[in-house]
């Protein structure tokens, strides 16, 4: 008898990408299991959909796994592709589905931290009507100020563009230069140095990769300007926490915006809780229905050619310049998986 693939995915995915996905396959949604009940669904499972720390542990426990598909940009924290690859699993990620919803909230946080916009939509609620001179401090100009963008990638670039609208001078650093948005007199390349030097704001787009771990510690915020605001949208540990907890406390930066953070949910005792330079959002750059969509039909897209036997389209790039492997997994296809 013939049994159908079981795909889990770790988040709720849009009905266009279920669709895909149901036509040749059982989905299981599990948003929010525990390690050990994610574990005990992949067991038997076939695909991830999701953002589960992949590692070799994960893959022992998963032996008729054939492909990882990463619901987001940034798998190298997350996905062991080594082993992966070893394995003959495909991994796959979302690449441009969200680099415009990313660099979108990036702007977002960019003018809350500009305009103390948090701060005056408290001030609304709870004092306003009760004082009589206006407290509110006065906010910034983002149009002529510095915007320093540390990795020129896909998103990177998109929050150059939208910058550019806003009137700012851009400047980046990356280990690969740019060309593009060079000619386009989009952006201008400056050492990691100068761009700490120079920003009044600092946003950060780079992978949590070995080399870019803690790449914003002590040494890093004492060399930026004690105006500037520095943006994390990446990832949390690439910014020493302790260190930047002590440069807002101590007034090395002026504050931050941070949508990542070193453990997430971040815990209630963080010193960032309670400081008033900083403004937080719970890692939702990717967060919204359109990029959901993109993802979710990305990720499904992939699944369901690997579960026929075909390759996906969505490699990440350490695999791909692996290809063609040939003991794949996925190459057998889903009608050829009988139970006994
Ligand atoms: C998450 C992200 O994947 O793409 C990324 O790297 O961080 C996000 O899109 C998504 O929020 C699930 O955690």
């Amino acid at each position: 008898m013939l049994v159908r693939p079981k795909v889990v995915s770790q988040f709720k995915l849009h009905q266009d990408a279920m669709k895909i996905l149901e036509e040749v396959a059982e989905v299981v949604v599990v948003p929010s299991l525990s390690h050990e009940d994610l574990m005990a669904e992949m067991s038997d499972a076939d695909a991830l959909i999701g953002a589960a720390k992949v590692d070799k542990a994960f893959l022992n426990g998963a032996p008729r796994l054939k492909i990882v598909a990463s619901f987001g940009v940034g798998y190298q924290d997350r996905v062991d592709v080594e082993a992966c690859t070893e394995r003959g699993i495909f991994v796959t990620y979302t690449p441009n589905a969200l680099s415009g919803t990313v660099a979108e909230l990036t702007m977002g946080l960019i003018l809350c931290l500009a305009r103390a916009i948090p701060v005056a939509d408290a001030y609304v609620r709870r004092r306003w009507w009760r004082s009589k001179a206006k407290s509110l401090p006065l906010g910034l100009d983002i149009e002529g100020k510095t915007l320093g963008i540390l990795g020129l990638g896909r998103i990177g670039y998109e929050v150059a563009k939208r910058a550019k609208a806003f009137g700012m001078r851009i400047l980046y650093y990356d280990i690969v230069r740019n060309s593009k948005a060079e000619e386009e007199g989009l952006a201008s390349y400056a050492s990691f140095e100068e761009l700490l030097k120079a920003s009044d704001f600092f946003t950060i787009h780079v992978p949590l990769i070995p080399e870019t771990r803690k790449m914003i510690g002590e040494r890093e915020l004492r060399l930026m300007k004690r105006s500037a605001y520095l943006i994390n949208m990446a990832r949390g540990g690439i910014i020493d926490e302790e260190a930047l907890c002590k440069a807002l406390a101590e007034g090395w930066i002026a504050g931050a915006g941070l949508d990542v953070f070193t453990i997430e949910p971040l815990p209630k005792d963080s010193p960032l809780i309670k400081m008033k330079n900083v403004v937080l959002t719970p890692h939702i750059g990717s967060a919204t229905v359109e990029a959901r969509r993109r993802m979710a039909l990305m990720n499904a897209t992939d699944v369901v050619r690997v579960l026929r036997g075909e390759e996906p389209i969505n490699i990440v790039p350490e695999q791909r310049r692996r290809l063609p492997l040939k003991a794949w997994k996925g190459r057998e296809g889903p009608l050829a998986m009988s139970s006994d």
